[in-house]
């Protein structure tokens, strides 16, 4: 999906949505918190959205993704899965690779499921459903890479998780801290927050050996504009048809679970 640019820049496979949204972050408040972006570029019979590379300024970075939300998938997908059931069974071997107990025998007989029950199950299975947000990935400076956090639900879980990503370093775990505070205001303020459903948008943490530390928002690729004058809360519950993406509250949660683990 992803290309070397320009120096200290990135191609990522075009999309739409993604497009729009970068360029509608590039006049927002939230403009610091989002990758440079620098339109679209034709590689080799391919279109890319090309953007900052987050990482050039990093000695050996420490990465972390965490998907914000409590919500993984846009309602549009919920009602084309109900006009047109599209049978997923590269889902179905996703999920009995983690659960083989996990499909129900239709979904058994099948050998497939829909995109939304898979969806669901990977909200409910991780913290997304009970904290609004989960790590998607770690990659260290060492090299070593993982992914393994699709069980990761529970709040002793996810704090291990980030103290094992910080190795106990509490002046990066505090300026993270510091970054998502700040994130939050601005996403309070932001006109752009305030119209878009923002689904499946991750926050991307950098750090390095020197103490740098730094907090994105990326992935834009499911976010969408909501009809003229129409707003969202982003931290109250979503029922469908509300578009709500319990942004907001999931960063609450994050706010929360790493003041916890810094001391007083
Ligand atoms: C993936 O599931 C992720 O949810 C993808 O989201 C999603 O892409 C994929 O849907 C889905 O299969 P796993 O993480 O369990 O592999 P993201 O790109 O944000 O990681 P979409 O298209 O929803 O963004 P499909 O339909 O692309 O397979
Ligand atoms: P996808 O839509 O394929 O999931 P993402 O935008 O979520 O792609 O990016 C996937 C990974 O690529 C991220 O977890 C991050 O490690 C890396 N990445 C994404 N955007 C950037 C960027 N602008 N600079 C550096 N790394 C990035
Ligand atoms: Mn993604």
């Amino acid at each position: 999906n992803f290309k070397a640019g320009e120096f200290g820049k990135i191609l990522k496979k075009y999309c739409e949505c993604e497009h729009r949204s970068l360029e509608g972050l590039m006049l927002d408040s939230l403009r610091p918190y989002v990758p440079g972006y620098y339109g679209l570029v034709e590689k080799e019979g391919e279109t890319y959205n090309q953007m900052e590379d987050l990482l050039a300024d990093f000695d050996s970075p420490n990465i972390m993704d965490c998907k914000m939300g409590t919500r993984t998938y846009l309602e549009e997908e919920l009602v084309k899965a109900r006009q047109k059931p599209k049978l997923r069974p590269d889902m179905y071997e996703k999920m009995i690779a983690v659960d083989p107990e996990a499909p129900t025998p239709q979904e058994r007989s099948q050998q497939a499921v829909l995109k939304p029950r898979y969806m669901q199950w990977r909200e409910t299975l991780s913290s997304t459903a009970t904290l609004g947000f989960r790590i998607e990935g770690i990659k260290k400076a060492d090299g070593t890479c993982n992914t393994n956090f699709k069980k990761t639900r529970h709040r002793e879980q996810v704090q291990q998780a980030f103290e094992d990503f910080v190795e106990g370093n509490i002046s990066v775990l505090k300026t993270y801290l510091v970054t998502l505070k700040e994130l939050r205001t601005a996403l309070e303020k932001s006109d752009f927050f305030k119209s878009h459903e923002v689904v499946g948008s991750s926050l991307l943490f950098v750090h390095d050996c020197t103490g740098l530390a730094r907090v994105w928002m990326i992935d834009f690729g499911k976010t969408v504009k909501l009809p003229d004058s129409e707003t969202l809360d982003h931290r109250i519950p979503w029922v469908e048809g509300n578009r709500e993406d319990g942004y907001l509250w999931g960063l609450d949660n994050l706010v929360d679970i790493m003041g916890a683990m810094v001391p007083e």
